[in-house]
């Protein structure tokens, strides 16, 4: 009995051994796979077919295969009496017919994979292990297509039943935007829980989602592009963000199927969404700030934007907020006019590292725009600009000098929407959600720096004082220089002291915005450094130019601006 009692203690005792050590293997283990890749292009602006870019990415660590399926008795039941194969096969690709003609995809490479498909788990491992509420709200799932290919669409909403909790799905709301053939919708809502509406003529994605969110049953709204597979668990991390807080408006992470070969393939971890003052969104890497302060990979990452077309959102808090500028048409610049109006009105937008959606990013649209591609994202983004943008529109205008005098209808809806939100100014954003988004330069005076007849010039890094050249026609001219407070500069260099105290040399160094030593302000008709508080002094007639405890009526240390146009 004692023997059979101390074998049975060493074997709990080994096995709790080599369970620790499979336990810290695991936390420890190297990555799986190095594919991964920052997403395509961005999207915004009218394409130019600016190829895809793919980056291989170094510590996304994701868990190995494991591909969640229900038992085939369920997933039959998943689709009720909709037939499957019929609904595939009516549609094929002729026999040399171009793949990529209709959809800007390879089309024969998407049929041939069928209606689902296993995908890696993409996520970080460490998300396997998170817990959710037990009593998550459910959600309608929004999809919007026009002309969209049916094994595409199949598998997004077939990707949505078999990955999401089938309680947390209270419906997918499909709105056909005037497709050619209005069985590609019809025939699927002989899938439970599938509805189908339908517009009577091109509306365009934005109105489209809006009489999708109208009709919606759920609190919870949830948008997806029509070419989607959505990945392991991908649901329950944006649920559980928005019942916590319900302005928050959270984003998976993107990652990226081929248009090519239909390769799911993971995309970076590191990235956010950002634009440029022509309204083009892109990703962009998270600050070094943010990303060192970052000790779990699980956590929501802050975005300026997002990219748009799949997010969740809650729906009182969605109708709250204005849901979408209807007069925008077709596609574009509505996620810059949602990402503004959360941010400015008290929410907040994150992407979700635990939450991954596959995306088909395509290098064109594959429809017509009725009004033109150019002019229909002028129209959108300008409406954006004008409601959101107060003053920082001017940088837009000159980003994009051809949106001037482009129509954009009435916006005093939306201006009224924004005044009756209480919303902040687009200065507030710009200083707490988008930092990062420089100022264009003001045009810089550009003046000779001139002491009686000397002017200021530079002989590589060391400064004289020499007489002035020109100032008349045909002469050589004199050098300038640009003052752009806190620099005085030309070109790349800029006026530096090299040392901080009384007597210190000045020269010039390549400019930093971060340097100190390259600090100026004027005071009166001296240039004072904003360190020391020590003044630039040209020692003349022997020089060479140093910094010295200011005495303004000190001809040494006085200088004329003689601005030039
Ligand atoms: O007239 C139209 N009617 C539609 O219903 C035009 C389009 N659509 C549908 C279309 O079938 C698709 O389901 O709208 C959806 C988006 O159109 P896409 O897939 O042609 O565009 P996209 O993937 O480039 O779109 C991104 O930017 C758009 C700007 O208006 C939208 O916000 C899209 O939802 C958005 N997609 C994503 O954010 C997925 C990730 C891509 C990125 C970056
Ligand atoms: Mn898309």
């Amino acid at each position: 009995m004692r023997r059979i009692r101390a074998n049975a203690i060493a074997i709990l005792t080994v096995a709790w051994i080599l369970g620790t050590f499979y336990y810290l293997w695991q936390d420890n283990k190297p990555q799986s796979s190095p594919s991964s890749v920052t997403r395509g292009r961005g999207h915004g602006g009218p394409r130019g077919g600016v190829p895809g870019r793919l980056e291989m990415h170094r510590d996304d660590r994701t868990i190995p295969l494991i591909v969640t399926q229900p038992p085939r008795t369920e997933q039959s039941q998943l689709l009720g009496g909709f037939d499957e194969k019929a609904y595939l096969s009516a549609k094929q690709l002729k026999p040399g017919e171009d793949p990529y003609r209709e959809h800007a995809f390879n089309l024969q490479e998407s049929d041939r994979l069928g209606s689902e498909r296993s995908i890696r788990d993409t996520r970080h491992y460490r998300c396997a292990s998170l817990k959710y509420d037990s009593d998550l709200p459910s959600t309608s799932i929004i999809i919007t297509f026009h002309n969209e290919a049916r094994s595409t669409l199949l598998r997004t909403i077939k990707s949505v039943l078999i990955r999401s909790p089938y309680s947390l799905i209270q419906e997918i709301i499909l709105i056909d935007d005037f497709s050619d053939d209005p069985e590609d919708c019809q025939l699927l809502a002989q899938i439970p829980k599938v509805r189908c509406l339908k517009n009577e003529r091109r509306e365009g994605l934005i109105r489209s989602r809006v009489k999708g969110a109208n009709s919606a049953t759920a609190l919870i709204l949830t948008f997806l592009d029509s070419h989607c597979e959505v990945n392991t668990d991908w649901l329950q991390p944006m649920i559980q963000r928005v019942k916590e807080d319900r302005t928050r408006v959270v984003s998976p992470i993107i990652d990226v199927i081929s248009l090519d070969n239909f390769a799911y393939l993971a995309a970076s971890a590191d990235l956010r969404g950002g634009f440029d003052w022509s309204l083009h969104f892109k990703w962009e890497q998270i600050p070094i700030e943010q990303k060192m302060a970052r000790s779990d990979p699980t956590q929501a990452i802050r975005t300026p934007v997002i990219a748009g077309g799949i997010f969740v959102m809650d729906r009182s808090w969605f109708n709250h907020l204005g849901q979408y500028d209807t007069h925008m048409d077709i596609w574009g610049g509505e996620n810059f006019e949602l990402s503004f109006r959360v941010w400015m009105c008290g929410g907040s937008l994150e992407i979700l590292p635990c939450s991954r959606v596959g995306h088909v990013f395509r290098k064109r649209h594959p429809y017509d725009f009725p009004e033109g591609n150019a002019l229909t994202y002028i129209k959108n983004t300008r409406r954006a600009a004008e409601v959101w943008m107060d003053e920082y529109k001017q940088y837009y205008y000159s980003a994009r000098p051809s949106a001037q005098g482009k129509a954009f209808g009435s916006i005093a809806d939306r201006l009224t929407l924004r005044r009756k939100l209480n919303c902040k100014p687009f200065r507030w954003y710009m200083e707490n959600v988008y930092p990062e988004l420089r100022v264009p330069e003001q045009d810089a005076v550009s003046s000779v720096m001139k002491q009686g007849g000397l002017c200021l010039e530079t002989r590589g890094p060391d400064l004289i004082l020499a007489e002035c050249r020109g100032l008349g026609v045909n002469r050589p001219q004199p050098q300038r220089w640009e003052l752009i407070e806190p620099h005085i500069r030309q070109q790349d260099l800029c006026l530096t002291i090299s040392g901080f105290t009384a007597g210190s040399k000045v020269v010039m160094e390549s400019c930093s915005s971060k340097e100190p030593r390259q600090k100026w302000k004027p005071k009166g008709t001296a240039l004072q450094h904003m360190v020391g508080g020590l003044c630039l002094d040209s020692q003349a007639p022997a020089g060479p130019p140093i910094i010295t405890q200011c005495r303004p009526q000190l001809a040494s240390q006085t200088w004329e601006p003689q601005i030039i146009s």
